[in-house]
């Protein structure tokens, strides 16, 4: 929604500064041929809060006020650690309160995902959790909404011309994904001394973070001459997927030097790809994701992965206490956003225990 459009200006007006000045003292020292890359020095941003034009959510349906509820969650996938620690998140707090939860998967089809939703509209439990694949589960979302179940987003948006906020669907509870792709552009620029010829592996067409992820990356990187994006297409958020269109990438652009990849499982399909080719990661070429899942924060602390963003799947608690807020009528907004680390060589072993 509009924090998506707020952010990728805020990101402009933010980087327009620097630029000007490094152009200002470039050009003072002559010898020097190419401009400064400001995002080479730039420190990590941290998240972003939530702007505070955010509505509360006032026309979705009701929550009445029980001592338990049955509930249910519509999950797009299972077949990636970030997608399990989510379910799994979702189920240890329903069990901790004791609320009934029924889990569908849709096993990363939208048309899956668009009969569960359907099933478990009939089925009408008190409350629906939808993690949608796309942002064309709107139409659905919709129908959820007119049938009087309030619905809480998981992880991603749908398309608000068709779904509204705080009408069709409480709210949505997510990470900023134009920051996670501003913060990783950082991060790149950090790896590569602001000089480096990119490939990206999108995530599923259509996904609220494959859409941001790309609009914050791309946006920022247009500040650094000296960072080029050569190619971009989508490695659908899977390792397998993510290693075959790299693989491909990699052959058609030989002189790549780093991979942006908008998930870890992605990058660590790039890692596998640029060692097929006989480079090295993390020296001939540079990779940097988002999540912070184990085998990513083993891939920073062995040096093939640069950095990842943090964006935690954890939503279990949040979402049932924002569930339980509404019940009791207090304010809820129509956007609900996470915190989120950021993982180096500085802090991704000590992580390593705790991830998923
Ligand atoms: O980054 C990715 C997952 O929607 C934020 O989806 C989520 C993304 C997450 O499959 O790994």
């Amino acid at each position: 929604m509009n924090l998506r459009r707020i952010s990728v200006s805020l990101a402009a007006a933010a980087l327009a500064l620097p630029v000007a000045v490094t152009t200002a003292s470039a050009r003072s020292h002559t010898t020097r041929s190419t401009t400064a890359c400001a995002l080479a020095t730039a420190a990590d941003p941290g998240n972003s809060t939530a702007p505070a034009s955010i509505p509360a959510s006032l026309h979705a349906p009701k929550l009445t006020k029980k001592s338990t509820y049955n509930v249910a969650f519509s999950q797009n996938a299972s077949n990636n650690p970030w997608r399990l620690a989510e379910t799994a998140s979702m189920k240890a707090e329903a069990k901790k309160l004791g609320y009934k939860l029924t889990v569908t998967d849709a096993n990363n089809s939208q048309s899956k995902q668009i009969a569960d939703v359907k099933s478990l509209i009939a089925q009408h439990p008190d409350v629906l959790f939808i993690a949608p694949i796309t942002e064309q589960m709107a139409a659905v979302i919709k129908q959820a909404g007119k049938a009087g179940i309030p619905v809480f987003l998981l992880d991603r948006d749908v398309d608000h011309k068709v779904a509204k906020p705080g009408k069709d669907f409480v709210t949505v509870i997510q990470s900023d994904f134009v920051r996670e792709g501003k913060r990783a552009a950082i991060q790149m620029a950090h790896a590569t001394g602001g000089s480096a010829k990119i490939i990206e592996l999108e995530g599923t067409t259509g996904a609220s973070p494959a859409i941001d992820r790309k609009k914050g990356f791309d946006s920022a990187i247009k500040s650094c001459s000296g960072l080029k994006l050569l190619a971009s297409q989508d490695g659908d958020f899977n390792r397998a997927t993510g290693q075959k269109v790299a693989e491909t990438l990699l052959q058609a652009h030989p002189d790549t030097t780093a991979v942006y990849a908008h998930n870890d499982e992605m990058a660590i399909g790039a890692i596998a790809a640029i060692k097929a080719l006989g480079k090295v990661p993390g020296k001939d070429i540079q990779v940097v994701s988002i999540d912070g899942e184990k085998d990513a924060l083993k891939a920073v602390a062995a040096k093939t992965l640069f950095a990842t963003v943090e964006c935690n799947p954890r939503f279990g608690p949040k979402a049932f206490a924002t569930m339980k807020a509404y019940a009791s009528g207090q304010t809820v907004k129509t956007l609900i956003v996470n915190t989120d680390n950021l993982f180096t060589i500085e802090n991704a072993k000590a992580n390593i225990s705790k991830a998923y």
